[in-house]
């Protein structure tokens, strides 16, 4: 496969899918990777990288699958200060899993330092089971408005607007680091090392 690439270099982005219980992060991961929803309901998804062509840069899309289980407390704090963007995952079917994303945007905040915002985007899931609804399309985007971040419904089951997310997730990651404050201080005083000619581009051949 020969792909042509407008990047200066293959950028690798850390993506963390997490959520409330059952609120659909395994089946959005495999939908993601793999182009299918799983049959046998894996409690967690272990194959985890893809390749992708984004407004035309190469990104290669590390994807950690996470346990909503509270006794992996040392892994999750791992996982929040690893993770370079988060896709905060609630179900349409579910209040509960709805009301923990607030919770999760700000334990994210505080194992970034308190930073005031970090790349995220609020996935509300099984959009297909519209007659099983607990929460309004509204809410899911006014609570995203409030908290600073992109909202899309999706549905892992039929795989709508799964790679979307994840794709305006990179957007996001890309946006942020494109901001001075949130460089290394020697690349944001114009010392990166690893500065090529404007026109550069290549083929990656995998
Ligand atoms: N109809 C429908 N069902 C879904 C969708 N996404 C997940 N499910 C189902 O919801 C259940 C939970 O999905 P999982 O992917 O295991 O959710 P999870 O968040 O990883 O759950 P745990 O890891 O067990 O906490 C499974 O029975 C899935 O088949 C969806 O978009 N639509
Ligand atoms: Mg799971």
């Amino acid at each position: 496969m020969v792909l042509p690439v407008n990047s200066r270099f293959l950028k690798e982005y850390k993506l963390v899918v997490i959520g409330g219980r059952g609120a659909g992060r395994s089946a959005l991961t495999v939908q993601f990777i793999e182009n299918r929803f799983p049959d046998d309901d894996p409690d967690y998804y272990y194959g985890n990288r893809k390749l992708c062509v984004i407004d035309e840069e190469v990104a290669l899309i590390d994807v950690l699958d996470t346990f909503a289980d509270e006794a992996y407390i040392a892994m999750r704090e791992q996982y929040m200060r690893t993770g370079e963007g988060f896709l905060l995952v609630y179900s349409v079917t579910s209040r509960q899993s709805f009301e923990k994303v607030s919770t999760l945007h700000q334990e994210i905040l505080r194992c970034k330092d308190n930073l005031n915002s970090f790349p995220m985007i609020v996935v509300a899931n099984k959009c297909d089971l519209e007659h099983e609804r607990m929460v309004g399309i509204n809410e899911g985007r006014d609570l995203a408005k409030h908290l600073g971040c992109k909202f899309i419904e999706t549905s892992a089951k039929y795989g709508v607007n799964v790679d979307e997310a994840f794709m305006n997730l990179v957007r996001e990651i890309r946006k942020y680091n494109k901001k001075p404050q949130s460089r290394p201080k020697a690349v944001a005083a114009g010392k990166d090392q690893h500065q090529h000619s404007p026109g550069f581009c290549g083929c990656l051949v995998l």
